[in-house]
């Protein structure tokens, strides 16, 4: 049985190599930004992945099989495309055995990352516990994945619409780690500083590596988050956002919003809301974080961890 995996040339060319890779997802490009920041964005990350020594590998499912890095026609194709499915672990083998196009969220890129035997994947945030959780029940099944597949997430946080407090209660009891880059607080997306404390933190690319060497020694399932700060210059303070994330909370409720698309309409009124500042914030800590999980995946791939 052969995995249904396929991979671009550029992926296959650096596996062949043995060059370090990075994993990058497609829900934020199909469900995350607007055209054409999608495809620009989608560009400048794999690009920002490359300038740092790594080789980027967009993943989504197309045609029935997981690419493994999207040549840049297929990256476009997907960019543009309209009614792209959300595909979590739960998705991801109905989309493929149906021959659909769908984007694979932090869940599904890291089953797919560590399919083709990928330890870094670089992201915006991560999903998590939502506001009203006690009554919804919404919780990302990115928590879960984070519990079981052995990837290293670059985030910076999680997004800051959830209930960041309970988010970092539901990863301690799964026994996540979740490291703050180079500060104590962890982070909160669009701000550097959520006011509540990072569980763990590490300084440097090389000690975040020599973690995730370790977990895999001790035979640790699961992956780690590293929780990497938005730039300084591209943040949007915490107390600026609180009121918007609060309307745009009710609004859901009021439209009575559920499930898979929770998450793309706040990040949506987000944006409105902000006249697109929210959207510049978005690209930029994308850019950081694949620039960090570059320099993860170099370290661990000069061993010695
Ligand atoms: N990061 C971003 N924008 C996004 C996402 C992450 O900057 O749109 C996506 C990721 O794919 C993440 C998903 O897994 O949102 C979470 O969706 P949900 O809350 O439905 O699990
Ligand atoms: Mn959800």
């Amino acid at each position: 049985m052969t995995l249904p995996l396929a991979f671009s040339p550029e992926v296959a060319a650096a596996r062949a190599a043995g060059r370090p890779l990075v994993a990058l997802e497609s829900t934020i490009v199909t469900h995350g930004m607007p055209w054409p920041q999608n495809l620009e964005t989608a560009r400048a990350v794999e690009d920002d992945v490359r300038g740092a020594g790594a080789v980027p590998a967009t993943i989504a499912a197309m045609e029935g099989v997981i690419h493994i890095g999207l040549a840049p026609d297929r990256l476009e194709q997907l960019a543009r495309a309209e009614g792209v499915v959300k595909l979590s672990r739960a998705d991801l083998a109905v989309c493929l055995a149906q021959g659909r196009t769908g984007a694979t969220t932090v869940a599904a890129t890291m089953i797919a990352a560590h399919l083709a035997g990928i330890a870094v994947f670089a992201t915006g945030g991560i999903g998590g516990v939502h506001r009203g959780a006690e009554t919804s029940f919404d919780i990302s099944a990115d928590l879960q994945e984070l519990a079981r597949t052995p990837v290293t997430v670059v985030a910076a946080g999680a997004k800051a619409i959830l209930d960041l407090g309970k988010t970092l209660e539901v990863l301690e009891t799964l026994g996540v780690p979740v490291i703050a880059m180079g500060q104590d607080a962890f982070p909160a997306f669009w701000s550097r500083d959520s006011g509540l404390q990072a569980p763990l933190r590490l300084d440097d690319p090389v000690a975040i590596a020599a973690a995730h060497a370790m977990r895999a020694r001790l035979g640790i399932a699961g992956g780690q988050l590293v929780a990497n700060p938005i730039p300084t210059a591209d943040e949007i303070p915490a107390a600026e956002l609180a009121p918007l994330i609060a309307q745009v909370q009710a609004e859901a409720g009021a439209a009575g919003i559920t499930g898979k698309a929770v998450t793309p309409f706040l990040l949506q009124r987000i944006l409105s809301l902000t006249a697109g500042r929210s959207l510049a914030a978005n690209i930029a800590l994308v850019r950081s974080n694949a620039r960090l999980a570059a320099a993860i995946a170099v370290a661990l791939a000069d061993g010695d961890n």
